[in-house]
């Protein structure tokens, strides 16, 4: 991190500056997308300055270029946004947004993802695109969640048998937006939640991001069955204009779902 430091140092004196005074984040208020907000790296102290968005952008594309490893990686800690999908999407890869409360929080497919202020983990992580992120990411997730928490294809973490989280991956040519939503202290009915403090489980997530996006297609596969509760149940996949209804068999080489010997790339999974 000293390195960090020294990086900010030379790029951005005035950051620096107030980067290495105290331990708490920086404060944030002119922003169209967070109000109030903050900016942290892993280990850094910082100060309150008031600073604008494309200065923060400008700094962590600055910042992460620089960064060897998601676990270093600077974190964008934002108030309320609309997503942190649409704040990382203005980032650099290495990039890290969290958020207190989202106004606009989506899942696959435009359906709202619901959390109301401070009661569940929200990130999104900018990376590389690579075919398997959101199986890899999905692993990670339950990793950092503990041993009960299961998943379900394509996107869902459960808890009990119940949804505790979701992942959703967008694409632009040139990174791919990993964004995760976790209940803590709040779910919507027939939901769960895994009422753990967030700031620890944030930690283990953002440190087992860092594992298994850089893990081989045939370890995140492997890792994926293994914490599969989809893989050997009797499913219904439906898709628009299409339902199918048989045994998840197993996850083909590009995590498609095999039913019945019929591989799903997309559809929304019920559990039978
Ligand atoms: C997902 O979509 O499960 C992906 C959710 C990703 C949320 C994160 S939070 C950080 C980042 N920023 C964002 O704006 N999004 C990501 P999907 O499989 O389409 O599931 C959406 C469905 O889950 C909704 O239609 C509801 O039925 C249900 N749902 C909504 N909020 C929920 C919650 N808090 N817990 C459990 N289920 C929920």
């Amino acid at each position: 991190m000293r390195l960090l430091y020294r990086f900010q140092l030379n790029a951005m004196p005035l950051i620096a500056a107030a980067t290495i005074t105290t331990r708490s984040a920086m404060r944030l208020w002119p922003s169209k997308l967070a109000i109030p907000a903050a900016v942290s790296s892993a280990n850094a102290p910082s100060a309150t300055s008031i600073m604008t968005t494309s200065t923060i952008a400008r700094w962590i594309f600055m910042v992460s270029v620089s960064l060897p490893a998601m676990d270093q990686a600077p974190v964008l800690r934002l108030g309320t946004v609309t997503s942190t999908q649409d704040v990382a999407r203005d980032l650099a890869v290495g990039s890290i947004v969290t958020a207190d409360y989202q106004t606009g929080g989506r899942g696959r497919l435009e359906r709202r993802w619901e959390s109301p202020p401070g009661t569940a983990l929200l990130v999104s992580f900018v990376l590389e695109p690579s075919p398997l992120l959101s199986l890899a990411a999905g692993v990670a997730a339950a990793e950092a969640c503990g041993p009960r928490v299961r998943l379900k294809w394509p996107n869902d973490l459960l808890f009990n048998g119940r949804k505790v989280g979701g992942i959703l991956v967008e694409m632009t040519p040139e990174k791919a937006i990993c964004g995760i939503g976790v209940n803590l202290t709040w779910a919507p009915e027939g939901a769960a939640q895994l009422d753990q403090p967030r700031d620890e489980l944030f930690g283990r997530l953002r440190e087992r991001m860092a594992v298994w996006a850089a893990a081989t297609d045939g370890e995140v596969l492997a890792r994926w069955r293994q914490r599969s509760a989809t893989l050997g149940r009797r499913v219904r996949v439906e898709l628009p204009g299409k339902t199918t209804e048989g045994v998840a068999q197993d996850l083909g080489p590009r995590g498609e779902l095999i039913v019945d010997g019929v591989a799903f790339v997309a559809g929304s999974v019920t559990h039978l």
